[in-house]
């Protein structure tokens, strides 16, 4: 983009790297990295193995189903990935064992040169490999994944939106949606577009109008009821205005009728 270099460095240490980058080149993320704002490198371990068959994995010390990806060849690809990055670049491992990944950890990583992310296969990776290595470790959600690579996907794209360039100024307005803005911490309100009728469902008739200080409280107290009914943890988190403790009031009455 310009001779300072990128403005985030990653590096994602994965058995399977062409999936990984296809699959990186959509969309805003693809944008990005045509436009040199990130740059995204790979590491596989399999051409780090130590024998000539390039095995990555064994069975596990203890018995049990499941095989464990071995320290040298994933150790020493940890190792090359962050060698690449800026000093001092945090070595993440993603597994379903680690701490919430949230929009405030894509803040926090937006605000690095760089970051490792270490995407796990089979049943897991040798513990001393995470004792030796590894810096955090991150989980993208409450339910079993096949691997880390979707998890990386996940936070590469929740992460690059942040930086400074990638979205249009409008979009990166709204994006505070999330976090400390006039709606942070809300889910987002329905939304529609023409045609004014379809299969006999119209559009609300606040919409259709011009006033916009009605369609302002219409969408706030959608956010709100949809906040309270399907994420109430959201709820529990944040303050609630006078006007918005009314609109979600209100909410619950067009509910009950
Ligand atoms: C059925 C497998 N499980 C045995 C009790 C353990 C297990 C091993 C490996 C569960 C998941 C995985 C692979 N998952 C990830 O690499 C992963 C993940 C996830 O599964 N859920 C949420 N976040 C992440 S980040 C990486």
């Amino acid at each position: 983009m310009d001779a300072a270099g990128p403005r985030l460095a990653v590096e994602v240490v994965t058995l399977f790297p062409e999936p990984l980058k296809a699959a990186l080149a959509m969309g805003v993320v693809g944008r990005a990295l045509e436009r040199g704002i990130v740059t995204v490198g790979t590491e596989d371990p399999r051409g780090l193995a130590t024998d000539l068959h390039g095995t990555v994995d064994d069975r596990s010390y203890g018995g049990g189903p499941g095989m464990v990806l071995k320290v040298e060849p994933l150790g020493r690809s940890i190792e090359r990935a962050g060698a690449r990055l800026p000093a001092g670049s945090p070595r993440i491992y993603l597994s379903a064992q680690g701490r919430p990944f949230e929009q405030a950890t894509a803040r926090r990583l937006a605000a690095l040169g760089g970051f490792v992310l270490v995407a796990g296969r089979y049943e897991g990776v040798d513990e001393r490999v995470l004792d030796e290595l590894i810096d955090e470790e991150l989980s993208v959600g409450d339910y079993v994944l096949s691997g880390g690579e979707i998890a990386a996907l996940a936070v590469i794209d929740a992460t690059v939106r942040l930086l400074p360039g990638v979205l249009g100024a409008p979009e990166s307005a709204e994006q505070e949606s999330f976090g400390a803005g006039a709606h942070g911490g809300l889910l987002d309100w329905p939304h529609y577009t023409r045609p004014e009728e379809w299969r006999g469902r119209r559009v609300p008739e606040v919409l259709m109008g011009g006033n916009h200080a009605a369609i302002r409280r219409w969408r706030l107290k959608q956010a709100l009821g949809r906040t309270a009914e399907r994420r109430p943890d959201l709820l529990a988190r944040r303050e609630l205005t006078l006007e918005e403790r009314e609109l979600l009031d209100e909410y619950r009455e067009e509910r009950q009728s």
